[in-house]
């Protein structure tokens, strides 16, 4: 009795969960184009650094806390803007995406992949670093790479499911980086003055979403036609 109200409870679960549409590649002629600024409203720490505690000779003693990066105009640099609910469209990025240990920093700080891609690792400096990405959620260690000596890399593949990856360096306590895995190519990081472009969109109406490590996430709707530009602006507040 129990065993068998245990499976039913199980297929209702199962049930209730929303099925997540595998994207499709398709060509899109005549697609449109999603062009943007994400902004930051409230106050945010200003001018922090991060502290150096190891390797100073060759990091420095500090490094400026690249958290909230907020050009001319309010832009807010480092966020990752995305589509929440595309199913088809553009092919799939070639290339593995980078992240360069570089002045004892991640680079790129922020950055979308798409999901059964792959992320090449390597270091630009001459100190010991070692990059290890956890599941954002669960703190669960996805691999952990050493970087012996400058010049050195290798390309790891990605956890092959949607979600948010925060990378540390265990030999320097003050590096992080994100990278938010997506089911899809409909994803970009905002430049140095908050704005950001997303091409080759198929004609529709969708969630336009914007992540920011500190600021958090907000979404709002845009509405895609065909070979036009969609201008969307959306603010993050400081926290
Ligand atoms: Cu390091």
């Amino acid at each position: 009795m129990c065993a068998s109200v245990t499976i039913v409870g199980a297929l209702a679960l199962l049930a209730s969960r929303p099925v997540l549409a595998a994207y499709e590649t398709v060509t899109v002629t005549n697609g449109g184009t999603i062009d943007g600024v994400i902004a930051l409203s409230g106050t945010a720490p200003a001018g922090g650094t991060l502290k150096v505690t190891k390797n100073q000779d060759y990091c420095g003693a500090s490094i400026p806390d690249p958290t909230y990066t907020v050009g001319a105009g309010g832009g807010l640099e480092n966020v990752i803007v995305y589509l929440k609910d595309i199913t088809k469209g553009k092919a799939a990025p070639a290339e593995p995406v980078a992240l360069v240990n570089e002045h004892c920093m991640f680079s790129p700080r922020v950055q979308g992949a798409m999901v059964g891609g792959s992320v090449k690792i390597s270091s630009n400096d001459t100190v010991l670093h070692n990059t290890h990405p956890q599941n954002a959620e669960t703190n669960a260690t996805i691999y952990n790479v050493a970087l012996p000596f400058k010049g050195f890399s290798v390309t790891k593949p990605l956890p092959g499911s949607p979600g948010l990856i925060k990378v540390k360096c265990d030999a320097h306590e003050w590096m992080h980086a994100w990278i938010m895995e997506l089911e899809h190519p409909y994803y970009t990081t905002t430049g140095a003055d908050g704005h950001f472009t997303i091409k080759d969109v198929p004609p529709g109406t969708y969630t336009l979403v914007a992540w920011h490590e500190a600021a958090g996430e907000k979404s709002e709707p845009v509405v895609v036609a065909a070979g036009q530009t969609a201008k969307s602006k959306i603010t993050l507040t400081a926290k």
